[in-house]
């Protein structure tokens, strides 16, 4: 990492009814699990969502008059960005554990899936994000190794109760076009590499090394409005789009 602060583009996926037990009494109120990225350009391509069962998760108050679900440290650090009415204040309206999100239906935006789901992965970091991680296999390796884990076992589904419906139909989407790579540069890397879970992690590190700088530099957008288009001229319209239409905002850390 470089110096000064990192900028993420948080995608805002809408909770759709019912919510979860704890979070009840928000029924009538917007809902959004937020999720941290560094490439808007792919969320064509999402198939679920990610969080950590054992991770620690708040519901938050912003402005808008919108609830977030993030982790507490990334709710503190938008605090100090004009997202609640105080600045550095922030209102905890529920707290949850990431097992308490597993299953939840979600809106996401660009995706073709109507619906997607909140599913496990084991590997997110407390420190990085907000702990919400949006899935795009077919550009991400670890959500493609993620993503794989729960298809092809049965028992890591059953161990989170995630039902069958929430993983077997979503498939990695091509949206973005690499030279070497082809359509579905996260599989490509990820059969090449022989990878066989989300913990193999030097073969992971590996993978996004592979396919991320060469993404930015050479990736073609082959969906969209911006098809045809190389990913390095349009990321900045593409968040522009997303956030233009409320279905995301800028977050530095
Ligand atoms: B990226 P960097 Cl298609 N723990 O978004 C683990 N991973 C996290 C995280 C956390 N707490 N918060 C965000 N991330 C992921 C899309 C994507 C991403 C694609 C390809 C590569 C890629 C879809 N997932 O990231 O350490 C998020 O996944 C590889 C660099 O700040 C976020 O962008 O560089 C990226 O890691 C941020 O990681």
């Amino acid at each position: 990492e470089g110096v000064g602060p990192q900028e993420y583009t948080l995608i805002k996926m809408k909770l759709l009814p019912p919510y979860p037990a704890k979070l009840s009494k928000l029924a009538n109120k917007p809902v959004y699990l937020v999720a941290a990225t560094l490439r808007p350009e792919t969320m064509y391509g999402q198939t679920n969502c990610w969080v950590r069962p054992d991770m620690k998760y708040a519901a938050v108050a912003v402005k808008s008059g919108e609830i977030f679900i993030c982790t507490e440290r990334s709710a503190r650090n938008m605090s100090y960005q004009g997202f609640t009415e105080v600045d550095g204040k922030f209102e905890i309206v529920a707290h949850l554990v990431g097992q308490d999100l597993l299953g939840c239906a979600l809106k996401a935006p660009l995706t073709q899936y109507d619906k997607i789901y909140a599913l496990p992965m084991l590997t997110i970091k407390e420190d990085k994000g907000t702990g919400v991680v949006t899935s795009v296999p077919s550009d991400s390796p670890d959500d493609y190794a993620a993503l794989v884990d729960l298809k092809k076992k049965q028992p890591f589904r059953e161990k989170y109760g995630i039902k069958d419906e929430m993983v077997l139909p979503f498939e990695p989407v091509p949206i973005v076009e690499v030279p070497d790579f082809g359509k579905l540069s996260a599989v490509t890397v990820y059969e090449k590499l022989k990878i066989q879970s989300q913990n193999d992690r030097e073969k992971l590190l590996e993978a996004k090394e592979m396919v991320y700088l060469k993404g930015f530099y050479d990736g073609v957008m082959i969906v969209g409005e911006f098809k045809g288009k190389k990913i390095q001229d349009i990321k900045k319209s593409l968040q522009k789009v997303l956030i233009d239409k409320n279905e995301a905002v800028i977050y530095y850390e």
